[in-house]
């Protein structure tokens, strides 16, 4: 028997500045009815998808920066996506920006959390890659201020859920190997990871052109050399003046893309996932107890580390 699980990436078009929550939560709403019109098990939303992607501004006044977090997971606004999940029995992967107070200090992370189709959760990971920088750069058209408004989460964790072994990862992660090594060694057979990436790369503009191109490139590999699938969801298109890249897909564990969004805007792309057919590739080519050599890695990592302070 097939372990098929029926997916959408849920693309989203931009998110102004001046949408409330009320209005942005209408919108993975309906994309939520619209997969479970369609017989879908799971939806996977981008990265920071309940809001604009603020990191793009340089914000002096902590009380505007933090009017972009969550401080519950359901709160009063999310609660209705919860319920909607559980009356549609379907599943999300939802990334928000987590404000927590922990022993009484508070963190702020980007998060994404997985959602079972009784709408609880199964699991939350913090984003561990943070890109961009922490200290305002006007030279830049836009700022990309992720390392002044969140600190980096510890690990990459695995859950048990829709059947198979899901792990998760936000935007920057998913240019890592690493990323998906550390999940696929604990077994990982579906990698969910929501992003929001700008066309224009401010330090470094001749990659502009090649943007798409390493979206899949990276995303597809992690796919094949993991035996993983892995759905990857923007948030796409004129964002408060930065244009940023669509390109949403699921990725089979072949590599190959064999579901996409074709514009930047609100978009479903739907595919039935065979979690089975990992096997073939964890077995045999990416039989890792078999074929690969961590002793040796671990002597490229040290001397590695001499040179260049890894
Ligand atoms: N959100 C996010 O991680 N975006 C980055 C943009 C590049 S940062 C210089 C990404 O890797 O897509």
């Amino acid at each position: 028997m097939p372990r098929l699980v029926h997916i959408a990436a849920a693309q989203l078009g931009p998110i102004a500045r001046s949408e409330t929550r009320r209005e942005v939560i209408a919108r993975l709403l309906a994309h939520l009815e619209q997969a479970a019109a369609m017989d879908c098990h799971l939806v996977v939303f981008p990265e920071l998808a309940l809001t604009t992607f603020f990191p793009r501004w340089y914000l002096e006044d902590q009380a505007e920066v933090d009017a972009f977090f969550e401080r519950e997971m359901p709160g009063p606004e999310t609660r209705l996506l919860f319920e909607t999940a559980e009356r549609l029995k379907i599943g999300f992967y939802l990334g928000y920006a987590e404000l927590a107070i922990e022993s009484g200090v508070i963190h702020r992370y980007n998060s994404s959390i997985l959602v079972g189709r009784d709408g609880r959760i199964i699991g939350k990971y913090r984003k561990v890659h943070l890109p961009g920088h922490s200290e305002h750069e006007p030279w830049r058209a836009f700022q990309h201020l992720e390392k002044r408004y969140f600190e980096a989460g510890p690990e990459f964790g695995v859950w048990r859920a829709f059947g198979g072994i899901v792990g998760m990862a936000i935007c920057n992660d998913r240019r890592w190997p690493e990323t998906y090594r550390v999940m696929a060694l604990q077994g990982a057979e579906l990698i969910l990871i929501g992003y929001n990436t700008p066309v224009h790369n401010p330090p470094a503009p001749e990659h502009d052109d090649l943007s798409m191109f390493h979206n899949h490139l990276v995303m597809q590999a992690g796919a094949y050399q993991n035996g993983s699938w892995v759905v990857g969801v923007a948030k796409a298109g004129g964002e408060e003046g930065c244009e940023m890249i669509g390109g949403s897909c699921i990725i089979a564990p072949s590599g190959e893309i064999v579901a996409a969004c074709s514009t930047k805007g609100d978009e479903l792309a739907i595919a039935q996932c065979d979690l089975d057919l990992c096997i073939s590739y964890k077995n045999t080519t990416f039989n890792f107890a078999r074929h690969r050599q961590p002793h040796t890695y671990r002597l490229i990592t040290e001397r590695a580390g001499v040179v260049i302070g890894v």
